[in-house]
């Protein structure tokens, strides 16, 4: 919520009101007008990160990596970027957790403990690229409205876990089923008791895939809470909003699942090109699904100097969604020439790959370097902004960093 929203909401909300939002009663009287502190429940959120991580959101809370921060093969905790569309579950009870699968294409409903799904299925972990949809939106003009990502909405940690097809199969899939949603214990933006944030998911098919899992770590380590413990779904390469956090149930659906932000124009874009600016109706927008080729120079940071005579050794990620990237290119004039870098293979299927490549400049003075990948079909990154679209989702221009030669 913007700040002069959040400003009004409370002076139109009467006590009551407010007493939700703060899930408590308000003993005395508020005036009109006046802007209440809150209590912050989620104030524990931004606990272990980095104090180079950029807020775009507090409310909720919506936080980014700057390029640089981003330099390790595996992204830890403190760097990884949150995206929140309600309140971190305030009680989580472990013990006590569980993972329901139901819906009308499951044979079965089951009820699983933790516990059940740590000792009675295989264990697998993988690298998985996780990148928002919206990462990239304050690249568009027009802008578009929701929070301003630049570049380090995308993570890719190792996260443990059992297969999702293992548990689903467990369960019975029918012979309708289509897709998958999930459901998350976190709390709705109006703390309305029940009211859920968002339920995503994926068609069976993506959902059934090796890679696809439901962990209980990240990194080695419990999920942090702010990025779903105890229990996560996690598939790679596609938009993140599909990887539900604080997972304790998902549906086998004989439709496309259809729960908050699976429909209206969440998470879609135009079916055909629009012209910038331009709504089209909502029956003319598709579902994301794999995300596209793109990339980032993680070192040096932008506006790094070099003395003149010197190699610059440049390093970066890049990722296709559901695909391989073939090839990663540098450019140090704007794209007239272009240097193909060292590109290692991913560590497994839908983790990013790392790329490192070495650069001599011709003369003193101010430089972009700017980097493009090309997936395994021979997509690549647009330098420029690429087809504008009305939510402002898949921004996969090119990365540049400044560099200046001394
Ligand atoms: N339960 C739940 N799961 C969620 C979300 C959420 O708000 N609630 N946000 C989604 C979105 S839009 C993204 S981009 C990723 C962000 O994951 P991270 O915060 O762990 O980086 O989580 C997804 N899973
Ligand atoms: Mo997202």
């Amino acid at each position: 919520m913007r700040e002069n929203d959040r400003r009004r909401f409370i002076k139109q909300s009467v006590l009551g009101t407010l007493g939700t939002i703060l899930s408590t009663e308000v003993v005395f009287a508020i005036p009109e007008g006046y802007k209440p502190l809150f209590f912050d429940n989620d104030r524990d959120a931004l606990k272990g990160k980095s104090a180079e991580m950029v807020v775009l959101n507090d409310r909720p809370w919506n936080v980014e990596a700057p390029a640089h921060l981003l330099d390790d093969a595996v992204t830890p905790a403190e760097k990884m970027f949150i995206r929140n569309n309600g309140i971190v579950p305030e009680t989580i009870d472990v013990n006590g957790w569980t993972l329901t699968i139901n819906g009308e294409s499951a044979k079965n409903k089951k009820v699983y403990t933790l516990e059940d799904l740590k000792k009675k299925f295989k264990h697998y972990t993988y690298q998985l690229t996780l990148e928002c949809g919206g990462n990239g939106r304050a690249g568009y003009f027009p802008s578009t409205a929701g929070n301003q990502w630049t570049n380090g909405g995308i993570s890719c940690a190792e996260w443990t876990g059992v297969r999702l097809r293992d548990i689903l199969e467990d369960a019975g899939i029918k012979d309708d089923a289509v897709y998958i949603g999930y459901y998350g214990k976190d709390i709705h933006p109006s703390r309305e008791p029940g009211k859920v944030v968002i339920s995503r998911g994926v068609p069976l098919k993506k959902a059934l895939e090796d890679e696809s899992l439901i962990a209980w770590a990240m990194n080695g380590k419990d999920i942090p809470v702010v990025h779903g413990y105890p229990l996560r779904l996690v598939i790679g390469g596609w938009p993140a909003s599909v990887s539900g956090k604080w997972l304790h149930t998902i549906s086998i659906r004989n439709k496309v699942h259809d729960g908050p932000k699976m429909t209206g124009k969440s998470y879609k874009v135009p079916i055909n090109p629009v012209e910038p600016g331009v709504d089209p109706p909502e029956d003319q927008f598709r579902i994301i699904e794999s995300m596209p080729v793109k990339s980032l120079i993680t070192y040096p940071q932008t506006g790094a100097m070099l003395d003149f005579g010197k190699t610059l050794a440049l390093r970066g990620h890049a990722w296709a969604g559901d695909l391989e990237v073939k090839q990663l290119e540098i450019s140090i004039d704007f794209g007239a020439t272009w240097q193909k870098a060292k590109l290692q293979a991913p560590k497994n299927r839908l983790a990013w790959q790392h790329w490192t490549v070495e650069v001599q400049f011709p003369k003193k003075g101010y430089y972009e370097v700017w980097a493009k990948a090309t997936d395994s079909k021979g997509v690549s990154q647009p330098m420029v902004m690429p087809q504008w679209n009305p939510e402002g989702y898949i921004n996969n221009s090119c990365h540049r960093i400044a560099i200046k030669v001394v």
